[in-house]
């Protein structure tokens, strides 16, 4: 990986496209995509946590602790930016990782689950043997024993389809989404409008101080981001 000057001004965001393009062999080309149109919110947010998103984060700590069976479906985009983050949220958390693609190949799953284990985590993915209801060919495949049994699943950066279709499933649903206008942000159950990887953090430690709140309301939380967006703009 070329590490981008440290004292470059904008070093965390290309250092986070090092690490895509570092990980491209198991990474979907349309997951350069994706991250750039997260970028590209995450510039309306002032590249910072916002208010609404710190609630959505702590409702979020608060689902995981009261879950039974808890799962994190990791992507090429989450493992390539997060992996070690993951980690640590699986640790705290008990939650189960499970390597869970839009664009499947047997090699993804393989190569991305090769990662999350160098970060000492075993995750699911490899022997598929469930389904998401609703959906067609590879993009339903999971496993019976990670996201087809889980109460609670975070799905950061997914696909809007999935995630309605695991919402229908009964699954209480957390996504983490810069989109505040995307599909998953407006299907799930708690959205967190926020970077990835500089939610993770918050998210751990919420869970290990057992910070949850219980009170929350997505669409006004979702409301409320598009405001702050808003008054950026016009100020
Ligand atoms: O690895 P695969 O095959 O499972 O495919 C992964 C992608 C990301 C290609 C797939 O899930 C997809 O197409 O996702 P979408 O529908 O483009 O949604 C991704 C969402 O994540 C978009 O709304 C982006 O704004 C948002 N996003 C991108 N980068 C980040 C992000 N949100 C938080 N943090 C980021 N770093």
């Amino acid at each position: 990986m070329v590490l981008p000057p440290k004292d470059h001004p904008r070093y965390k965001s290309l250092l986070a496209r090092e690490k895509l393009v570092d990980a491209s062999e198991f990474v979907a080309k349309q997951g350069l995509i994706a991250h750039g149109r997260g970028e590209a919110f995450d510039y309306l947010l002032g590249e910072q946590t916002c208010l609404p998103a710190l609630s959505a984060i702590k409702a979020a700590a608060s689902t995981l602790i009261e879950a039974k069976n808890p799962v994190i479906s990791v992507n090429g985009n989450v493992v390539a930016l997060a992996a070690r983050e993951v980690a640590r949220l699986s640790e705290i958390s008990g939650a189960k990782v499970e390597v869970n693609l839009f664009h499947r190949t047997p090699e993804r799953v393989a190569g991305l689950t090769k990662m999350m284990k160098k970060v000492g985590i075993n995750a699911l993915g490899a022997n598929a043997d469930d389904k998401i209801p609703g959906l067609s060919s590879e993009r339903a495949k999971c496993c019976s024993d990670g996201i087809g049994s889980a109460d609670v699943v975070l799905v950061p950066l997914e696909d809007g389809d999935r995630c309605e279709a695991l919402v229908n499933m009964g699954k209480k649903v957390i996504t983490i989404d810069l989109n505040p206008l995307s599909r998953t942000a407006q299907t799930a159950h708690i959205t967190i409008v926020d970077e990835l990887t500089r939610c993770l953090p918050l998210l751990s430690d919420f869970v290990k101080e057992k910070k949850g709140i219980d009170s929350f309301n997505n669409k006004q939380c979702l409301a409320d981001v598009l405001n702050y967006m808003a008054e950026r703009i016009s100020s």
